[in-house]
């Protein structure tokens, strides 16, 4: 049976489309959804694509991906990705990759952006490639497993 990868996404992605496309361009979480769907089913891989804006929820799905022996995690953690010790913890807990996105090059940006609590615990971070970084991502990892697919 397919391995699955997670896909995770913090809050506020949730308007991607909506609000700010100078950064964070114009296509809609839906998009991003297809998107990895498309990169996901290219590498034989199942996927999980979820959002959510509240911090105890993403703790409790990379617990989940970890107890399911998922391939991996994709994690967009938008903010909490500056704040959250707890987001840490949970990752550092599964024995499964984990690979940090961010769609803008956050170290082009504000000095707060420039500390992710998530980079030392993660397999990989890209950041800066707009929402194909996901695709990027999902490649990576499944190249990461050794997969067989096309891509
Ligand atoms: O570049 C990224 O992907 C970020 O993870 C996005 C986060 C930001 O806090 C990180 O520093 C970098 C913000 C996500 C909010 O997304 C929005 C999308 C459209 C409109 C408003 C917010």
């Amino acid at each position: 049976m397919a391995k699955t990868v997670y896909v995770l996404n913090g809050p506020n992605l949730n308007l991607l489309g909506a609000r700010e496309p100078e950064t964070y361009g114009r296509s809609t979480l839906k998009d991003v959804e297809k998107l990895c769907r498309k990169a996901a089913q290219s590498h034989r891989l199942g996927i999980e694509f979820r959002q959510s804006n509240h911090e105890g929820e993403l703790v409790d799905w990379i617990h989940e991906a970890g107890s399911k022996k998922a391939a991996g995690v994709v994690i967009n953690a938008g903010g909490y990705t500056h704040s959250s010790v707890a987001i840490r913890d949970a990752i550092a807990a599964v024995d499964i990759p984990v690979i940090e996105v961010h769609i803008s090059n956050v170290f082009a940006r504000e000095d707060f952006r420039h500390f992710s609590h998530i980079a030392p615990v993660a397999k990989g971070t890209l950041c800066g490639f707009g929402v194909n970084g996901y695709a990027l991502a999902i490649g990576g990892l499944a190249a990461m497993l050794g997969d067989k697919g096309e891509g």
